[in-house]
């Protein structure tokens, strides 16, 4: 993969100030409480190939009264691990919980038995016990590491990993800072799931009102206003369902500061900076933007890919992206990254001077969701105020001729599927409550509550139409077979599954060693859904088979569809979920590679 690479300058400083914060956080025990802020604070970094990280419970404040944390390492987030492409590293794993732990290495390329999944990869870390980890690290770029056991990534256990390449990198920048993202909430998160499971719209306060009718009818004349609520409540859902755990609970954070305070990263007037965005949130999908400064996105999920310019981007949970950003000037800059429901933001200051900050935006509106968004692709589709593509596949075709459909069977390498789509016998039942009719390709379309946004606020939104990998595809054969798989659930009910069958009911996906194989998702739920596939690539179909784009977690639309190609090259037992925390219980299925 390196052969493509221009060698180019990297002329790097990193962040400063934070060696003091490395030394506490190998001792491990000091806890560095970052309740009250100050400009300097952010994740202290570890380096090295020896790792030991305690898992411990540790006294937070993110809101204005103490809370209980489930800290690695004393740091909330996690520190920074900062690893070398091609060394080994082993890391001890302490755990002084009274329950079991683990971690997993998100992204990472690993055996398996180091992927850090109780049940599948080990038994987990006992109360009192240690586990070593080792492995080899054959990547660069920005992931992250999170407990897999129970609820306890919401309860703090998240940190970044940056692995800096062996080959000079494909661009330059002279500031590199980790933007993390997540949601707390001082509720424990059992109590959390507890609330959804009794009234799946307990946190959401946006349903619609009568008001809310009356001012459609005005709009769109009362027949169609009443035939789209007639719809919506037959389908007992409503149109306003973004979030299942929203603001009402969940204080953002950007690299652990609530936006009262914020994060602040400086810089120097003409310098580059390199951010590396990861969602860590437990529930929540930000839409990032920095008013008055272009991002320009060079890798998604730790790859590099070909850059793009953009003024917003939506990460989903479990995603990266890492951007640069020349700021010209010396003024201060906010970094906002406003959930997906509008229902709060995390926030955060580029600035030359600490004390100087930019005004904050307002919110934008409370997306509502399209008939495009229950998979009814284009027909009738009413837009609401929200107005989507036009519910037609969105495929964009690199070159004049199009894949032939069927021609290979499943449908040509990096074009998508030709397969029809069909709801199996499992998905019918009162366990299920909706089933998309005609899921699109939506690569090109940004997603609820951030189409138009060039139209109406000049602002370019990225979209996986425009992931293409920097280098070439590795493995160029045609998939030799192909999985189709359906997310489903019942809102009111608060079920997921896939296939209509959840976890603990369902068979292990089989793939055969080293098969190419395509994967397509079709979302079968109004909520988007970002699918994380351990241990092997998902290489996203954006229509171009020569730079398909490598992620690990890949949004699933509502309503809609998506492929991307897997090559089996991991034996083991794997695990392939739903990165919604609380969606993960039953939106999950064991891949085993044999
Ligand atoms: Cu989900």
């Amino acid at each position: 993969m390196n052969t493509c690479r221009q060698p180019v300058l990297s002329r790097r400083r990193f962040v400063t100030g934070l060696s003091s914060a490395t030394a506490l956080s190998i001792l491990g025990s000091t806890p560095l409480l970052l309740g009250s802020k100050r400009y300097s604070d952010a994740p202290p970094v570890m380096q090295g190939k020896l790792f030991d990280l305690n898992i411990a419970y540790q006294e937070m404040n993110f809101t204005g009264s103490p809370s209980i944390a489930t800290t690695i390492s004393g740091a909330l987030p996690a520190p920074i691990l900062r690893w070398k492409e091609g060394e080994r590293v082993t890391l001890r794993v302490h755990n002084n919980l009274d329950q079991t732990t683990s971690i997993h290495w998100h992204g990472i390329i690993l055996p398996t038995d180091m992927d850090g999944v109780p049940g599948l990869s080990f038994g987990g870390i006992p109360p009192g016990e240690s586990f070593e980890y080792q492995f080899d690290l054959l990547q660069s770029g920005t992931y992250w590491y999170h407990s897999h056991s129970g609820f306890q990534e919401q309860t703090g256990m998240y940190g970044a990993i940056i692995i800096d390449p062996i080959e000079p990198e494909p661009f330059s920048y002279d500031r590199d800072y980790v933007v993390l993202l997540s949601d707390w909430s001082d509720e424990s998160p059992s109590n959390i799931y507890n609330k959804l499971k009794k009234l799946s719209h307990y946190y959401n306060f946006r349903e619609r009102t009568l008001a809310d009718f009356f001012e459609e009818a005005d709009e769109h004349g009362v027949a169609n206003a009443w035939n789209n609520r007639r719809m919506w409540n037959q389908m007992r859902m409503s149109d306003r369902d973004i979030s299942d755990v929203t603001g009402y609970t969940y204080t953002f954070l950007m690299n652990g500061q609530a936006p009262a305070d914020g994060w602040i990263g400086l810089f120097d007037r003409g310098q580059k900076v390199r951010l590396r965005f990861i969602n860590a949130a437990a529930m929540t999908f930000f839409d990032v933007r920095i008013p008055g400064l272009r991002m320009t996105v060079i890798a998604a999920d730790g790859q590099n890919i070909q850059p793009i310019s953009i003024d917003e981007f939506r990460i989903g949970v479990a995603e990266t992206y890492d951007v640069i950003v020349e700021p010209e000037s010396d003024t201060a800059y906010t970094i906002f990254a406003q959930s997906i429901d509008r229902t709060g933001y995390a926030r955060g200051t580029l600035t030359p001077h600490p004390n100087l900050k930019a005004d904050i935006p307002a919110l934008d509106p409370a997306p509502i969701l399209t008939h495009a968004d229950m998979g009814m692709g284009g027909q009738g589709a009413h837009e609401g105020h929200d107005m989507s593509g036009s519910g037609m596949p969105t495929f964009k075709m690199k070159g004049s001729e199009m894949p032939g459909a069927g021609m290979m069977g499943t449908g040509q390498a990096g074009f998508g599927s030709s397969t029809p789509v069909k709801h199996s016998t499992t998905e019918f039942g009162p366990h299920v409550d909706m089933r998309a009719d005609n899921p699109n390709y939506r690569l090109d379309d940004p997603g609820v509550g951030l189409r138009n946004h060039l139209q109406r606020y000049d602002r370019t939104v990225l979209t996986y139409a425009d992931l293409q990998n920097l280098y070439k595809t590795q493995d160029t054969r045609e998939p030799q077979r192909e999985i189709q798989l359906h997310l489903t659930g019942n809102m009111s009910r608060y079920m997921w599954s896939i296939n209509g069958t959840k976890f603990a009911d369902a068979e292990p996906l089989h793939l055969s060693y080293g098969e190419r194989v395509r994967i397509t998702l079709v979302n079968d739920t109004m909520m988007n859904h970002p699918i994380h596939l351990h241990g092997m690539w998902s290489e996203l179909e954006t229509g171009d088979d020569h730079y398909i784009a490598r992620k690990h977690t890949v949004i699933v639309q509502p309503g809609a569809k998506i492929s991307y190609l897997v090559t089996a090259d991991a034996i083991g037992r794997w695990a392939y979920h739903c990165h919604l925390l609380y969606h993960m219980p039953g939106m999950f299925r064991e891949v085993i590679v044999s």
